[in-house]
């Protein structure tokens, strides 16, 4: 942990505690809670780069705010008409002109560098480290998977209604599914998104993963969570696709390798019989 993060997350829990605010609910940890104001717990490693990031960020952006706001209260007091009634006629000075050219420059490479290093490490997982790949179609308004390494092996994952959730099941409205995306942790899982109908997102943000699925394209990224960080992660759609755009959630559950391999078994059996998911080739020949 940086720094940054221990300052920021120092910051945020004196900010709750300003409030009365307690961090603990009954919702899962990783759920989106009440009131929340920082990022959901970092499950993956790109998430944990995306908040140390933001951190230096703040920490950078508050001293930028805090000198110009020194500045503009010194000039008010130092050289308004009461205090300076004879104002000088300077117009150029090649120290300051050179300096605020210079130091501008030097803070944005240093922003830069890791946020370069960010953007190709989030990028895609390196070849040989790809243990297993999970296709993700976004439709109108639902989403499938598709376990590519795993033959046939495909489902539908649509929104639990109101009316049928249990609570005491762990569901929480509006973000729960019929058919969860199982995954096994201490695994790299390479993502590879597409659309059916029209651009939608598929968005984690424990994962740090907020990409766009096109019809016609496919978009790739990456994750991985860690043994010690296993269990349930919610998303939702984050591309306005549509009236439904707000009822296509998306539920991960991270389970052990042991765990993962029961269900697997277990799934195959179950969606062993679902038709293919048609397909806009099929839709278009069924309309002619
Ligand atoms: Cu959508």
């Amino acid at each position: 942990m940086s720094i940054y993060t221990k300052l920021f997350s120092g910051l945020i829990s004196t900010v709750y505690g300003l409030f009365g605010l307690s961090l603990g609910t009954a919702l899962a940890q990783n759920d989106p809670q009440p009131w929340q104001m920082n990022f959901r717990p970092a499950a993956t490693p790109v998430m944990e780069d995306i908040v140390e990031f933001h951190n230096l960020l703040l920490v950078i952006e508050g001293l930028i705010v805090l000198f110009v706001l020194g500045l503009m209260v010194y000039i008010v007091f130092k050289f308004n008409s009461k205090a300076n009634p004879k104002p000088t006629k300077t117009t150029h000075n090649s120290f300051l002109e050179v300096a605020w050219t210079v130091i501008p420059v030097i803070i944005l490479i240093i922003i830069a560098v890791p946020s370069m290093k960010l953007l190709f490490f989030m990028d895609k997982a390196p070849e040989d480290q790809v243990e297993m790949t999970l296709k993700v179609t976004g439709h109108q308004w639902y989403w499938s998977y598709e376990y590519v390494d795993e033959g046939e092996l495909s489902f539908d994952s649509n929104m639990i209604p109101d009316e049928d959730i249990d609570v005491s099941k762990g569901q929480v409205r509006l973000l729960e599914v019929d058919n969860r995306v199982v995954v096994p942790a201490d695994t790299t899982i390479r993502l590879l998104m597409t659309a059916e109908d029209v651009l939608h997102n598929w968005a984690m943000p424990s994962f740090g993963i907020k990409m766009d699925t096109v019809p016609g394209r496919i978009n790739e990224t990456w994750f991985r969570v860690p043994k010690e960080k296993i269990g349930v992660y919610r998303g939702q759609c984050s591309e306005l696709c549509g009236v439904r755009h707000g009822f296509m959630p998306i539920v991960v559950e991270v389970v052990s390798k042991k765990d993962y391999a029961r269900w697997l078994v277990k799934a195959k059996n179950e969606f062993a019989n679902i038709v293919e998911p048609t397909t806009v080739a099929q839709k278009q020949a069924a309309i002619r």
